[in-house]
């Protein structure tokens, strides 16, 4: 094992230090791939030197998410603290389905799930999970919202007419676990959003009072805190009405930006949160640990249990249920999600979360008004949001962030609202200041300079 670590040391001070210089690793094209690394796998072994030479190429030419030229997705950055409780995560090698076998760590878990499920206001009859990301956590508030409607349903199967109720601009997970879930993409609605990427809640209301004349069982209303493009947050005050006037599971899907639940300045965002059924949010998203750490609290644990729990004679066998985590997780063998949350929670308190995530909102104001300071620029996005959209010049998007990636200046990506399509640049990486998110810019602008591509791309 010492070897390892001691190769694993190695590896690292090299990529920490070609990472100082090199903010992007060199792109790779796909067609080249297995050209240009050695990744094939053989029946003999191979020596201890050209493993190394493989393993460390492989580590150097892969993608570099935490450094200030990343900007692509909803995650990013490295947080030391984080980093080591996941390492050590990976070295205990723990599942988290009983105490037995996780031992003190299901207390790790359990106090992250205590400790949110506080914050947000709730009592001691709530609780929560962590499953393998935002997907499956919205999964779970799915599968909650049928059972809850009609607990013969998961003996049956889905024999009625049920309905969700998502906006458009929500997560793509949503048809997903519709199928999934024996609901049927076919019973997902898509509620149209105001001009700022919020739910519309008129035309929810007026779309389940229309499906339940027809016949219809609505059964989850998905409300989303922090849009994938936009950053938008829907108003859970007024949709919880809806909501409780129509006997409706309310989940707030807070994978993006839920994270707002540490921060005094930015809470206001989800305000009415603790009238909800079932809220997710990813620690790997704002918070900033290492991927992934998705988490579902519910207001009223018994849904968790009725849910997913399974009785499995070889699996629990000593301990109280509270205990065993596998009574209220998706899967069986789980990995150790919550030791890298701990370790970063523990070090810098809830203070330190909260600063965290202004953090993100000081970058976004910066880019902001650089990009408002600015006539080449055009803003789509909206105040209070992470995800600064914006055209340059009028350069197609696509364009510009595809050119950028595979001359390996900078990671950045394009989305659309309504007829627009532009590029969503994210500020959720932490570690960055001010002159980094600055210096974005300076490095698009010099390269559109260079390529000419004002005049290349724009007719
Ligand atoms: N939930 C992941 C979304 C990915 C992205 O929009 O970058």
């Amino acid at each position: 094992m010492e070897k390892s670590i001691s190769l694993f040391k190695e590896i690292v001070d090299q990529l920490l230090q070609d990472e100082k210089e090199n903010p992007m690793a060199e792109h790779i094209p796909s067609a080249e791939l297995y050209d240009r690394l050695d990744l094939s796998l053989s029946n003999e072994p191979i020596d201890d030197q050209r493993f190394q030479e493989a393993l460390t190429e492989l580590v150097l030419k892969t993608p570099r998410t935490a450094t200030n030229a990343f900007f692509n997705q909803l995650f990013g950055g490295r947080n030391e603290k984080a980093v080591l409780g996941d390492l050590l995560a990976v070295i205990l090698n723990n599942s988290m389905y009983t105490y037995k076998a996780a031992g003190p760590q299901v207390g790790v878990e359990k106090a992250i799930l205590r400790e949110i499920c506080n914050l947000i206001g709730w009592d001691d009859n709530s609780d929560g999970t962590i499953a393998t990301g935002g997907s499956m956590t919205n999964f779970m508030s799915m599968l909650m919202a049928r059972d809850a409607f009609d607990q013969k349903l998961r003996f049956e199967g889905v024999n009625q007419k049920l309905t969700v109720y998502t906006s458009k601009e929500s997560h793509y997970s949503i048809p997903k676990n519709a199928a999934f879930s024996g609901i049927g993409r076919d019973n997902v609605r898509f509620i149209p959003t105001n001009d700022v990427g919020e739910m519309d809640v008129e035309v929810l209301n007026g779309t389940i009072a229309a499906d339940k004349a027809n016949g219809f069982h609505p059964v989850l209303v998905n409300v989303t805190a922090g849009t994938t493009v936009l950053g938008a947050f829907d108003n859970i005050e007024l949709i919880s009405e809806v909501c409780k006037e129509n006997n409706i599971w309310l989940h707030v899907d807070g994978a993006y930006c839920g994270s707002v639940l540490f921060s005094n300045k930015y809470r206001h965002l989800i305000n009415g949160i603790e009238k909800c059924d079932s809220f997710s949010v990813n620690a790997h998203k704002m918070i900033g640990t290492p991927l992934t750490c998705s988490i579902i609290v519910v207001k009223d644990k018994a849904h968790l249990r009725d849910s997913f729990a399974n009785d499995a004679s070889y699996l629990y066998q000593t301990d109280h249920d509270e205990f065993n985590l596998g009574k209220t997780s998706l899967q069986c063998g789980r990995r150790n999600d919550a030791l890298k949350f701990w370790t970063l929670w523990k070090s810098v308190g809830t203070k330190g979360l909260a600063d965290i995530v202004d953090h993100q909102f000081a970058l976004a104001d910066t880019a902001r008004q650089y990009i408002e300071g600015n006539p080449d620029y055009k803003l789509y996005s909206y105040d209070e949001s992470i995800s600064v959209c914006f055209n340059y010049k009028g350069i197609p998007a696509r364009e510009i962030c595809t050119r950028l990636y595979e001359e390996s200046e900078l990671m950045v990506g394009y989305g659309s609202f309504r007829d627009d399509e532009f590029i969503r640049f994210v500020t959720i990486n932490a570690q960055n200041d001010h002159e980094d998110i600055l210096n974005f810019f300076k490095t698009m602008e010099q390269f559109v300079e260079d390529h000419d591509l004002e005049r290349a791309l724009t007719s």
